[in-house]
């Protein structure tokens, strides 16, 4: 499928408010791609995709994860996190994309995961960081965006924690396993 074609059945995919951050999410993944060396055209295309299933009822999304045993373990947490596996899914097969590190891009995009690729890695700090964002600490991330990618994901991690414990709500271990894979890379 075309770029243009595909960001078009995206955007219908989803209100406008949301296609304006998954824009912020194309640019931004770009420009870290190009920082940190990585393929800016596998980033944007990523980033294009990310949020796919976001605006899917949620019983459709969980169709799609008990049907295709995808991570069936994240229907007993935050259905914050299935849009993720399920866009996945969708990336692959209605919007043919096959390369495996996109994918897992896609997949791993809210709860990140121990040992992430760069491309993921990228992904996950532009839905965070993209200029639409506004929430505490927001500004201290972007700055050390510039500077250390990974210091910059744990920094968000630590905000998404704090978040989810301040709500009382249950934390799905890849983030937790995330975010120390983080802190033992960077020694
Ligand atoms: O889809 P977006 O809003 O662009 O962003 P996202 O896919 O990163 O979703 C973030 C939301 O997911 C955020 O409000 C926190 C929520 N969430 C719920 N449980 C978890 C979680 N995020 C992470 N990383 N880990 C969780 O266990
Ligand atoms: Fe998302
Ligand atoms: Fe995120
Ligand atoms: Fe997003």
């Amino acid at each position: 499928m075309d770029r243009e074609t595909m960001i078009e059945r995206v955007k219908a995919e989803m209100p406008e408010r949301r296609w304006r951050h998954t824009e912020g999410v194309m640019s931004t993944a770009m420009q870290l791609a190009e920082r940190y060396g990585e393929d800016p055209a596998r980033a944007e295309l990523a980033a294009i995709l990310h949020d796919v299933a976001k605006f899917w009822p949620v019983d459709r999304q969980a169709k799609v994860i008990r049907d295709n045993r995808l991570q069936l373990d994240v229907l007993e947490y935050d259905k914050e996190l299935w849009h993720a596996s399920v866009g996945a899914w969708v990336a692959e097969h209605d919007y043919g994309v096959s390369d495996a590190e996109v994918l897992d891009a896609i997949r791993y995009h809210t709860s990140g995961r121990r040992g992430m690729t760069k491309l993921e890695k990228i992904v996950w700090l532009a839905d965070y960081i993209e200029p639409g964002r506004d929430f505490p600490g927001v500004d201290a991330v972007r700055a050390l965006s510039q500077e250390h990618l990974e210091k910059a994901m744990i920094a968000a991690f630590d905000g998404t924690i704090g978040f989810l414990i301040a709500k009382g709500k249950r934390i799905y271990p890849l983030t937790i396993e995330a975010r120390n894979g983080l802190i033992e890379e960077i020694g």
